[in-house]
């Protein structure tokens, strides 16, 4: 190298000028043929090692508002996020889901996606107003027609559907009415709906997921004020929403159980606070071990141990929410199996606390991905799971969402080169490969997303998609992320 070149000027023109250029090649020639690079060969990746369980369930996911549409058709009832929304200043660029992703119109051409992925699984989210447009009383027959078709596709395809019942698309009739989770009229109405779906569905779906995180929809709806309906309760209110929310989710388990068919299973899905030993000693294992149940004690932990944790209780005091042995009773219902969202790591050491832990903040400069919130930390996937074995003794998880957002610019080419989540998934796939190796029951993971699709606050401007995008004609296209799961699918393990 000339030393009139500084090593990052070579970096950067070596990159960008003298290969990019001629990458001319669509996506199929940059990904090996299925199974084809394993073995001697000098150009092979070495997978030995590396591969997860047989029978691993590879899936996407996507939830209902974020990629459907058609807002307004067959007699699907408003919701919060759409006032939400249509409320000025509170997403980014005012954008809306009344078109997202069209998937409404578009399935079939979503399932050939996912078909040629190689994913076996789709975990979808069912808008409970399209179902029951007012949120509780006469059920919309046609709401429930795009389900049943979404999962006839999918069977037709060998993709099995896993429904999420509640992914934050509240109707808007019982915020309204009651205040929305405030309200324990909106757990026993969900409680109904539930019941109502798995009825209806349970002939073929056979894997539900009561709620998608509490841990988030709670807390930036109702506390923060970030996503729908917009509130900032006070302590006591916002604590009782949050013993709503999961005493919604025992009813609809129990729901579910007396209404579906034989062999149905239940769960819920849930962005824990993913709580990471900061040097794996036996002392920051421990004290992550008792984090783990400590930060998350108003949903997971009061769903799996059927009581609040006494430190929960002290540290709410006179705001702690009000509940009877009967709603600890509906709300620890046994599940079939858990489902964790997992993203970033919370790093945790032990100390001389009576809890004997402390969360260590991260450092300014810790590294995240394009949505600020996303720190990048692969263990998380090794000990979200770890900890939920090991804890409650879980026996079947799924990792229900992990995913990246990244800038996603398209090459000239046409192709999104996302080389930093091709990067982000190998290191937590790596991770998630070690837990099933050390024997922690994870049954499948959905990669979150399948497309580019309505990010909430952030509208459309945080892509977190296999496929890219164009929200203009709707065209989708895979992006090198896309051949690389791909891969990573048909070898079943990491690559
Ligand atoms: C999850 N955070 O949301 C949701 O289940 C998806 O609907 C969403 O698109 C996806 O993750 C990516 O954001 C989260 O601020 C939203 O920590 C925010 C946070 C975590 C998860």
């Amino acid at each position: 190298m000339s030393s009139k070149i500084s090593r990052r000027t070579f970096a950067k023109v070596a990159s960008t000028a003298a290969f990019a250029s001629t990458a001319t090649t669509a996506l199929s020639a940059v990904a090996s043929q299925p199974g084809g690079a394993s073995g001697a060969s000098g150009t092979s990746a070495q997978s030995t090692g590396r591969e997860f369980p047989k029978g691993f369930l590879w899936g996407s996911a996507t939830a209902s508002y974020q990629v459907e549409g058609a807002v307004n058709e067959d007699g699907r009832g408003p919701t919060i996020w759409d006032t939400f929304s249509h409320t000025p200043g509170n997403v980014v660029n005012n954008a809306t889901g009344d078109v997202a992703d069209d998937h409404y119109h578009r399935y079939k051409e979503d399932v050939q996606l996912m078909k040629a992925l190689g994913v076996k699984s789709y975990r979808f989210s069912i808008a409970w107003s399209r179902v029951f447009p007012q949120g509780a009383g006469t059920p919309n027959p046609k709401g429930l027609d795009f389900y049943n078709l979404l999962v006839d596709e999918l069977l037709a395809n060998d993709i099995q559907p896993f429904a999420t019942l509640y992914h934050w698309d509240l109707p808007q009739t019982l915020q309204d009415s009651g205040g929305g989770w405030e309200s324990r009229d909106t757990s026993k109405a969900f409680g109904d709906y539930a019941g109502y779906v798995a009825e209806h569905l349970s002939d073929r779906v056979k894997h539900f997921f009561t709620i998608n995180e509490f841990g988030a929809f709670v807390e930036l709806g109702y506390r923060i004020g970030i996503h729908a309906p917009g509130l900032k309760l006070p302590a006591g209110r916002f604590n009782q929403t949050r013993h709503h929310a999961v005493l919604g989710h025992g009813l609809a388990v129990q729901a579910i159980r007396a209404k579906a068919k034989a062999g149905t299973k239940v769960g819920l899905a849930e962005n824990m606070t993913i709580c990471v030993p900061i040097i794996e000693t036996p002392q920051h294992i421990e004290a992550a071990t008792r984090a783990a149940r400590e930060l998350n004690a108003p949903y997971m932990t009061v769903i799996q141990e059927g009581k609040y944790t006494d430190a929960y209780l002290t540290a709410t005091g006179p705001n702690a929410p009000k509940f009877t042995p009967e709603d600890l009773k509906i709300i620890s219902s046994p599940l079939d199996f858990a489902g964790i969202n997992i993203y970033t790591p919370t790093y945790v050491r032990a100390n001389s606390s009576p809890l004997g832990f402390i969360v260590v903040p991260h450092p300014k400069s810790y590294p995240h991905m394009a949505s600020s919130w996303l720190s990048i930390g692969p263990e998380a996937l090794y000990w979200g799971p770890r900890h939920v074995a090991k804890i409650w003794n879980v026996k079947e998880i799924y990792i229900t969402e992990n995913g990246c957002s990244s800038s996603d610019i398209p090459a000239p080419d046409g192709t999104v080169y996302d080389t930093d989540r091709v990067m982000y998934l190998r290191n937590y796939l790596t991770q998630l490969q070690r837990a099933t190796a050390d024997g922690v029951p994870v049954r499948g993971y959905f990669l979150w997303s399948l497309m580019d699709n309505f990010e909430w606050a952030d509208g459309y401007t945080n892509r977190f998609g296999l496929h890219y995008v164009d929200y203009a004609s709707q065209k989708r296209t895979p992006k090198l992320s896309a051949a690389f799961y791909r891969e990573v699918i048909s070898r079943n393990a990491v690559v």
